[in-house]
Protein backbone atom coordinates (compact mmCIF):
# COMPACT_ATOMS: atom_id res chain seq x y z
CA UNK A 1 0.00 0.00 0.00
CA UNK A 2 1.29 3.32 -1.05
CA UNK A 3 1.24 6.19 1.98
CA UNK A 4 -1.16 9.11 2.73
CA UNK A 5 -0.42 12.41 0.84
CA UNK A 6 -0.48 14.84 2.44
CA UNK A 7 -0.42 18.67 2.20
CA UNK A 8 2.54 19.98 3.98
CA UNK A 9 3.40 23.61 4.97
CA UNK A 10 7.19 24.28 6.03
CA UNK A 11 7.63 27.79 7.96
CA UNK A 12 11.51 28.44 8.93
CA UNK A 13 11.94 30.06 12.29
CA UNK A 14 15.03 31.51 12.51
CA UNK A 15 15.24 31.96 16.03
CA UNK A 16 19.15 31.71 18.33
CA UNK A 17 18.13 34.22 21.31
CA UNK A 18 16.45 31.23 23.60
CA UNK A 19 19.67 29.31 23.54
CA UNK A 20 23.04 29.82 24.74
CA UNK A 21 25.36 29.56 21.52
CA UNK A 22 24.69 31.61 18.29
CA UNK A 23 23.68 29.79 14.86
CA UNK A 24 20.52 28.31 14.87
CA UNK A 25 19.19 31.20 13.00
CA UNK A 26 20.92 29.57 10.24
CA UNK A 27 18.88 26.11 10.67
CA UNK A 28 16.29 26.40 8.58
CA UNK A 29 18.12 27.31 5.43
CA UNK A 30 20.60 24.73 6.25
CA UNK A 31 17.70 22.33 6.12
CA UNK A 32 16.54 23.20 3.05
CA UNK A 33 20.19 22.65 1.85
CA UNK A 34 19.95 19.38 3.12
CA UNK A 35 16.90 18.99 1.12
CA UNK A 36 14.10 18.53 3.32
CA UNK A 37 11.59 20.18 0.76
CA UNK A 38 12.33 17.95 -1.47
CA UNK A 39 12.68 14.68 0.13
CA UNK A 40 8.79 14.76 0.83
CA UNK A 41 7.75 16.01 -1.99
CA UNK A 42 9.69 13.00 -3.64
CA UNK A 43 7.38 10.72 -1.10
CA UNK A 44 4.43 12.30 -3.45
CA UNK A 45 3.11 14.75 -0.70
CA UNK A 46 1.91 18.32 -1.64
CA UNK A 47 4.83 20.69 -0.37
CA UNK A 48 4.73 24.09 0.30
CA UNK A 49 7.32 26.44 1.68
CA UNK A 50 6.49 29.23 3.36
CA UNK A 51 9.89 30.83 3.95
CA UNK A 52 10.92 32.52 7.02
CA UNK A 53 9.34 34.37 9.59
CA UNK A 54 11.24 37.93 10.04
CA UNK A 55 12.34 39.47 13.24
CA UNK A 56 9.40 40.19 15.09
CA UNK A 57 9.01 43.17 17.59
CA UNK A 58 10.25 43.64 20.96
CA UNK A 59 7.03 42.98 23.44
CA UNK A 60 6.03 44.09 26.80
CA UNK A 61 5.59 41.12 29.12
CA UNK A 62 3.84 41.60 32.65
CA UNK A 63 5.95 39.15 34.18
CA UNK A 64 6.86 39.18 37.94
CA UNK A 65 10.12 41.19 37.76
CA UNK A 66 12.16 38.88 39.87
CA UNK A 67 11.15 35.88 37.46
CA UNK A 68 11.80 37.96 34.03
CA UNK A 69 15.35 39.09 35.39
CA UNK A 70 15.79 35.11 34.92
CA UNK A 71 15.15 35.17 31.08
CA UNK A 72 17.33 36.25 28.74
CA UNK A 73 16.21 38.20 26.05
CA UNK A 74 12.62 37.72 27.34
CA UNK A 75 11.47 41.04 25.13
CA UNK A 76 12.95 39.58 22.31
CA UNK A 77 11.80 35.85 22.77
CA UNK A 78 7.71 37.45 23.73
CA UNK A 79 7.95 39.22 20.64
CA UNK A 80 8.81 36.12 18.23
CA UNK A 81 6.34 33.71 20.54
CA UNK A 82 3.61 36.13 19.63
CA UNK A 83 4.41 35.86 16.00
CA UNK A 84 4.82 32.12 15.53
CA UNK A 85 1.50 31.70 17.50
CA UNK A 86 -0.59 33.51 15.13
CA UNK A 87 1.43 32.29 12.32
CA UNK A 88 0.49 28.54 13.54
CA UNK A 89 -2.80 28.98 14.51
CA UNK A 90 -3.51 30.15 11.27
CA UNK A 91 -1.09 26.94 9.28
CA UNK A 92 -3.35 24.53 11.60
CA UNK A 93 -7.04 25.65 10.73
CA UNK A 94 -5.83 25.54 7.09
CA UNK A 95 -5.78 21.87 7.51
CA UNK A 96 -2.63 21.44 6.04
CA UNK A 97 0.49 19.85 8.44
CA UNK A 98 2.38 22.61 9.52
CA UNK A 99 6.33 21.99 9.82
CA UNK A 100 8.05 24.63 12.08
CA UNK A 101 12.04 24.33 11.42
CA UNK A 102 14.07 26.17 14.13
CA UNK A 103 15.88 28.26 15.51
CA UNK A 104 15.89 27.31 18.80
CA UNK A 105 13.25 25.47 21.28
CA UNK A 106 12.00 28.40 22.72
CA UNK A 107 9.77 28.42 19.26
CA UNK A 108 7.78 26.05 20.53
CA UNK A 109 6.09 28.16 23.13
CA UNK A 110 4.27 29.78 19.93
CA UNK A 111 4.19 26.97 17.39
CA UNK A 112 2.16 24.27 20.15
CA UNK A 113 0.19 26.90 21.48
CA UNK A 114 -1.08 28.24 18.31
CA UNK A 115 -2.12 24.51 17.46
CA UNK A 116 -3.08 24.13 21.17
CA UNK A 117 -5.44 26.73 20.12
CA UNK A 118 -6.83 25.79 17.29
CA UNK A 119 -7.01 22.00 18.53
CA UNK A 120 -9.43 23.76 21.27
CA UNK A 121 -11.61 25.81 18.63
CA UNK A 122 -11.77 22.19 16.84
CA UNK A 123 -12.40 20.30 20.09
CA UNK A 124 -9.84 18.12 19.22
CA UNK A 125 -7.23 16.59 22.05
CA UNK A 126 -4.01 17.46 21.67
CA UNK A 127 -1.08 15.34 22.91
CA UNK A 128 2.76 16.19 22.65
CA UNK A 129 5.70 14.29 22.04
CA UNK A 130 8.88 16.41 23.31
CA UNK A 131 11.56 14.23 21.57
CA UNK A 132 14.75 15.28 23.40
CA UNK A 133 17.75 15.26 25.83
CA UNK A 134 16.59 17.82 27.74
CA UNK A 135 12.56 17.91 28.99
CA UNK A 136 12.27 22.05 28.74
CA UNK A 137 10.60 21.80 32.08
CA UNK A 138 12.43 24.35 33.88
CA UNK A 139 10.70 27.56 35.24
CA UNK A 140 12.90 31.15 35.71
CA UNK A 141 13.53 30.21 39.36
CA UNK A 142 14.93 26.48 38.54
CA UNK A 143 16.68 27.11 35.06
CA UNK A 144 20.57 27.02 36.03
CA UNK A 145 21.18 29.67 32.79
CA UNK A 146 18.46 31.66 31.72
CA UNK A 147 18.06 30.09 28.86
CA UNK A 148 14.57 30.32 27.41
CA UNK A 149 14.72 27.32 25.21
CA UNK A 150 15.06 25.21 28.48
CA UNK A 151 11.12 26.76 30.09
CA UNK A 152 9.75 25.77 26.79
CA UNK A 153 8.04 23.01 27.90
CA UNK A 154 6.81 24.28 31.24
CA UNK A 155 5.05 27.23 29.25
CA UNK A 156 3.00 24.75 27.37
CA UNK A 157 1.70 22.76 30.36
CA UNK A 158 0.59 26.16 31.72
CA UNK A 159 3.12 27.40 34.06
CA UNK A 160 1.72 30.72 35.53
CA UNK A 161 4.58 32.16 35.90
CA UNK A 162 5.79 32.16 31.85
CA UNK A 163 2.25 32.72 30.88
CA UNK A 164 2.47 36.73 30.06
CA UNK A 165 4.91 35.67 27.29
CA UNK A 166 1.68 35.52 25.20
CA UNK A 167 -0.71 38.17 24.95
CA UNK A 168 -3.53 36.29 25.14
CA UNK A 169 -4.63 33.43 27.44
CA UNK A 170 -2.57 29.86 26.89
CA UNK A 171 -4.31 26.89 26.32
CA UNK A 172 -2.61 24.30 28.22
CA UNK A 173 -1.56 20.97 27.39
CA UNK A 174 -3.32 18.68 29.58
CA UNK A 175 0.03 17.04 31.78
CA UNK A 176 -1.29 13.76 30.57
CA UNK A 177 -0.57 14.78 27.26
CA UNK A 178 2.64 15.50 27.32
CA UNK A 179 5.31 12.50 26.95
CA UNK A 180 9.32 13.35 26.91
CA UNK A 181 11.45 11.03 24.81
CA UNK A 182 15.08 10.56 25.04
CA UNK A 183 15.91 12.76 28.42
CA UNK A 184 19.21 12.36 29.93
CA UNK A 185 19.97 16.29 31.48
CA UNK A 186 17.54 17.11 33.30
CA UNK A 187 18.26 19.89 36.38
CA UNK A 188 17.66 19.73 39.66
CA UNK A 189 14.67 21.65 39.99
CA UNK A 190 13.09 20.28 36.79
CA UNK A 191 12.93 16.79 37.92
CA UNK A 192 11.66 17.92 41.27
CA UNK A 193 8.61 19.55 38.72
CA UNK A 194 8.47 17.01 36.30
CA UNK A 195 7.68 14.47 39.30
CA UNK A 196 5.47 16.58 41.20
CA UNK A 197 3.49 17.25 38.16
CA UNK A 198 3.32 13.24 36.84
CA UNK A 199 4.73 14.17 33.56
CA UNK A 200 5.86 11.04 31.15
CA UNK A 201 9.52 10.85 30.99
CA UNK A 202 10.77 8.24 28.89
CA UNK A 203 14.84 8.56 30.02
CA UNK A 204 17.68 7.17 27.92
CA UNK A 205 18.11 4.30 30.83
CA UNK A 206 14.18 2.98 30.19
CA UNK A 207 15.69 2.87 26.25
CA UNK A 208 18.72 0.62 26.70
CA UNK A 209 16.47 -1.60 29.29
CA UNK A 210 13.35 -2.04 27.22
CA UNK A 211 13.97 -0.54 23.56
CA UNK A 212 12.24 2.43 21.64
CA UNK A 213 9.66 -0.08 19.97
CA UNK A 214 8.33 -1.20 23.33
CA UNK A 215 8.05 2.32 24.80
CA UNK A 216 6.79 3.96 21.67
CA UNK A 217 3.92 0.95 21.17
CA UNK A 218 3.00 1.53 24.10
CA UNK A 219 1.93 5.49 23.67
CA UNK A 220 0.89 4.81 20.45
CA UNK A 221 -1.74 2.50 21.75
CA UNK A 222 -3.18 5.51 24.52
CA UNK A 223 -3.14 7.86 21.58
CA UNK A 224 -4.81 6.17 19.11
CA UNK A 225 -7.45 5.16 21.41
CA UNK A 226 -8.27 8.86 22.01
CA UNK A 227 -7.88 9.64 18.73
CA UNK A 228 -5.55 12.89 19.20
CA UNK A 229 -3.70 15.48 17.64
CA UNK A 230 0.19 14.66 17.83
CA UNK A 231 2.53 17.43 17.69
CA UNK A 232 5.86 16.08 17.48
CA UNK A 233 8.66 18.60 18.98
CA UNK A 234 12.25 17.27 17.61
CA UNK A 235 15.14 18.45 18.74
CA UNK A 236 18.22 17.48 17.09
CA UNK A 237 20.32 16.97 20.65
CA UNK A 238 18.26 13.50 21.04
CA UNK A 239 20.58 12.27 18.94
CA UNK A 240 23.99 10.93 20.20
CA UNK A 241 26.52 13.64 19.48
CA UNK A 242 28.23 11.16 17.18
CA UNK A 243 25.02 11.03 14.62
CA UNK A 244 24.18 15.05 15.70
CA UNK A 245 27.10 16.83 16.30
CA UNK A 246 25.59 20.39 15.00
CA UNK A 247 23.73 21.22 18.02
CA UNK A 248 24.70 23.73 20.69
CA UNK A 249 24.03 21.30 24.20
CA UNK A 250 25.32 17.73 23.32
CA UNK A 251 24.91 15.06 25.29
CA UNK A 252 27.12 11.74 25.29
CA UNK A 253 24.71 8.60 25.36
CA UNK A 254 21.73 9.43 23.38
CA UNK A 255 19.31 7.95 20.79
CA UNK A 256 21.52 5.97 17.67
CA UNK A 257 20.67 6.93 13.95
CA UNK A 258 18.58 3.98 13.92
CA UNK A 259 16.50 4.26 16.99
CA UNK A 260 15.58 7.88 15.94
CA UNK A 261 14.56 6.35 12.55
CA UNK A 262 12.14 3.69 14.46
CA UNK A 263 10.46 5.94 16.58
CA UNK A 264 9.54 8.18 13.49
CA UNK A 265 8.80 4.84 11.24
CA UNK A 266 6.28 3.67 13.81
CA UNK A 267 4.65 7.21 14.12
CA UNK A 268 4.43 7.36 10.43
CA UNK A 269 2.33 4.28 10.95
CA UNK A 270 0.22 5.21 13.70
CA UNK A 271 -0.79 8.23 11.20
CA UNK A 272 -1.45 10.35 14.16
CA UNK A 273 1.18 12.93 13.84
CA UNK A 274 -0.35 16.60 12.67
CA UNK A 275 1.91 19.18 13.41
CA UNK A 276 6.17 19.12 14.00
CA UNK A 277 8.58 21.37 14.98
CA UNK A 278 12.71 20.55 14.13
CA UNK A 279 14.85 22.69 16.61
CA UNK A 280 18.19 22.99 17.79
CA UNK A 281 20.25 22.80 14.24
CA UNK A 282 22.97 24.69 14.78
CA UNK A 283 24.76 24.47 11.34
CA UNK A 284 27.83 26.46 12.38
CA UNK A 285 28.75 23.39 14.77
CA UNK A 286 27.92 20.76 12.55
CA UNK A 287 30.13 18.78 10.54
CA UNK A 288 29.71 18.88 6.86
CA UNK A 289 26.23 18.93 7.09
CA UNK A 290 25.50 15.35 9.26
CA UNK A 291 23.28 16.71 11.31
CA UNK A 292 21.18 18.84 8.89
CA UNK A 293 21.33 15.22 6.42
CA UNK A 294 19.98 13.37 9.55
CA UNK A 295 17.29 15.42 10.54
CA UNK A 296 16.07 15.98 6.45
CA UNK A 297 15.88 11.91 6.49
CA UNK A 298 14.35 11.52 9.71
CA UNK A 299 11.65 13.80 8.73
CA UNK A 300 11.55 11.43 5.60
CA UNK A 301 10.80 8.52 7.98
CA UNK A 302 8.02 9.93 9.72
CA UNK A 303 6.47 10.88 6.59
CA UNK A 304 6.15 7.25 4.57
CA UNK A 305 9.52 6.93 3.58
CA UNK A 306 10.38 2.90 4.31
CA UNK A 307 13.33 0.74 3.66
CA UNK A 308 10.74 -2.28 2.68
CA UNK A 309 6.89 -1.93 2.25
CA UNK A 310 5.28 -3.73 4.92
CA UNK A 311 1.53 -4.86 6.03
CA UNK A 312 -0.14 -2.96 8.19
CA UNK A 313 0.55 -4.00 11.51
CA UNK A 314 3.51 -6.30 10.52
CA UNK A 315 6.30 -4.22 13.17
CA UNK A 316 7.47 -6.37 15.54
CA UNK A 317 6.41 -3.92 18.39
CA UNK A 318 4.40 -5.33 21.62
N1 LIG B 1 18.27 22.40 30.99
C1 LIG B 1 19.21 23.37 30.54
C2 LIG B 1 18.68 24.79 30.71
O1 LIG B 1 17.56 24.98 31.10
C3 LIG B 1 19.60 23.11 29.08
C4 LIG B 1 18.49 23.19 28.09
N2 LIG B 1 19.06 23.05 26.76
C5 LIG B 1 18.46 22.46 25.71
N3 LIG B 1 17.20 22.02 25.84
N4 LIG B 1 19.06 22.31 24.68
O2 LIG B 1 16.67 21.20 24.91
O3 LIG B 1 19.38 25.72 30.45
MN1 LIG C 1 -2.74 19.47 -2.18
MN1 LIG D 1 14.87 21.25 23.68
MN1 LIG E 1 17.73 19.54 24.10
Amino acid sequence: AGIEHRDIEILGVPLELGAASRGTLMGPDALRTAGIARALAGLGHHVTDHGNLHDAPLADVAMDPEAAAMCRFLPEIAGWVRTIHARSCEMAARGGVPVFLGGDHSISMGTVSGVARHCAAAGRELAVLWVDAHPDYNVPSTSPSGNMHGMALAFLAGEPVLASILDRPVQAVARENLHVFGARSIDPGERARLRAHGIDVVDMRQIDERGVAALMAERIARWQQKAVWLHVSFDVDFLDPEAAPGTGTVVPGGATYREAHLVMEMLSDAGLVCSLDLVELNPFLDTRGRTALAATELVASLFGRRVLDRQPGATAAA
